[in-house]
Formats: structure tokens, sequence, C-alpha cells
């Protein structure tokens, strides 16, 4: 599918920056693509440095890349991922025109976790949706894995945090109990640089007992709203980063 074409946009700015990416053509996107003059510009926003959630420079720590690196998982879903000549990891889809880490906390994969909580009402598939503040777009309310943090508690975590304001529901207990994984990958998110990137495990939640119904929803962290969409057989537009790609996945999981 279209996995590098968010992280590529010129148009816009870089997030919360007035940096522009370097124009990629698409045959130029892998690294086996020679272009000897490629000079992306460096940047890492100022705001992320001594962040507790946020890796060191690379000079100034020491990284076991390709690992579990303490409570840090650098592993990467997709492949081994190679290092540059300064010892930074590679975007394993290829070249973004920004080098650095931009927004991201960690160098290499950043790893997410995205919650999708389904159900069936008069016979359509519905999942809960949030608007995220950063971009505007609708989007699964998933977030970062915390060093330390499982998977699982990821999921239930950031759902909780965005899409119920934090206050936790005894209803969804069961639900969490049985989550099937759809995709474990990469991500095509706006953050993206050639050193630093997303990818994530999406989770779908489906609700078939209705606990949902008795449910109070409630945007909240970084959230500006939260909504039920419903799916047709047209999948919704203009999703956040991939997450159009994983409702597809959801769709073709529920028969639609
Ligand atoms: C996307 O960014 C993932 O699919 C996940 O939904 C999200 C995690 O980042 P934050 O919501 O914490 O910004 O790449
Ligand atoms: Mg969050
Ligand atoms: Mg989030």
């Amino acid at each position: 599918g279209k996995i590098h074409v968010k992280c590529r946009d010129t148009k816009n700015p870089y997030l919360k920056s007035n940096i522009h990416r370097t124009e990629v053509p698409a045959d130029k996107i892998p690294w086996s693509v020679p272009w000897s003059d490629y000079e992306p510009v460096d940047y890492t926003d100022k705001n992320i440095v001594g962040k507790p959630w946020a890796d060191p420079e690379l000079q100034d720590g020491k990284f076991r890349f390709n690992e579990l690196d303490g409570q840090v998982n650098r592993k990467s879903y997709i492949c081994k991922y190679s290092l540059d000549k300064d010892g930074a990891p590679l975007n394993p889809i290829g070249r973004t025109g920004l080098r650095g880490r931009g927004i991201l906390g960690r160098w290499g994969p950043n790893h997410a976790a995205d919650p999708i909580v389904s159900r069936i009402v008069d016979g359509k598939l519905q999942f809960v949706a949030i608007q995220r503040s950063d971009t505007g777009e609708w989007a699964i309310p998933g977030g970062m894995v915390d060093a330390g943090e499982t998977v699982s508690a990821t999921l239930k975590r950031e759902f909780t945090e965005e899409a119920l304001n934090n206050v936790s529901a005894e209803a969804l207990e069961d639900l969490w109990k049985n989550g099937t994984t759809l995709y474990e990958g990469y991500v095509d998110d706006p953050r993206n640089t050639d050193n630093a990137w997303m990818e994530t495990s999406v989770v779908n939640f489906h609700d078939r007992e209705g606990v949902l119904e008795h449910v109070e929803f409630k945007a909240g962290d970084d959230a500006t709203a939260v909504r039920w969409v419903t799916l047709n057989r047209q999948k919704p537009e203009n999703l956040y980063a991939s997450h159009e790609d994983f409702i597809n996945i959801l769709m073709k999981h529920h028969n639609l």
C-alpha cells in the first residue's frame, strides 16, 4: 500500500516547526538507489531533549539497536535495520527528506499500540475514533508503548486516556481480555524521519455483549473529540497516518 507518503509530505512544514522536508521522489525512496548529493535537513526538536521518554543524542548514549535494550524495545517488527556511518538507525522503508529524530523520542523504531474497539449496530460495523490535537485528523486512539510497559497494557491505557478521559470502565474488563491482533509493523506517520519511525501493534477488541452501550465516552489527553465511526462498504477518508489501512484490515476481518 501507500506506506511512504505522509512522511514525505513537502507541502506542510514538519509538525510543530517551520522546517520543510527535502523532496524525495518515489523512485529515490530506497537506500539502495544511489543519490550521492542527498543532503536532507537535520532536525531534532529542542523540546524533546532531556525528556524522560526520549533518547539522548547518539554520541551521549549507549544503544543496543535491533535488541531489547533494557526497558526499551529497539527491535523492528519488519527487519534488522541498518545503521549509517554515524551509527544512526536507517528507516527500513527508505528516505523521508529529513534526518535526525524530528519530534520522535527514540532513534530507530518508536513502538506504539492501536486499540480498535468495535461493535455491530443494525448490521453495521462501527469503531471508536478520536480526533487528534496535533493534525486535527480522526484516528484510532493509540499511543506510545512506555519503557517497560507491555503492549496489552498500552492498548488499554491509551484507550482509557484518550476515549474515556482516563476514567476506566469496569464494564470493559472482559473486552480487554479478548483482543485479536490485526497488524504489527511500520506506520506511515507524518513524524517519521530517516533515523526514527513509528511501528505499531493494532489489536481489535470487538464487543459482542453490548457492554459498550453503558460506557461514557469523553475525549482526553491529546484527543479533542471522540465518536463512533460507522463503516459501510466504503472506508472512511483522511484518517491519521496509516490508520485507513488498519481500518481496511478490520473490515476484511469482519467480512466487509
Ligand atoms: C501512530 O501514532 C500510531 O499508529 C499511533 O496511533 C500513534 C501513536 O502516537 P501518539 O498518539 O502517542 O502521538 O503512528
Ligand atoms: Mg496518548
Ligand atoms: Mg495517541
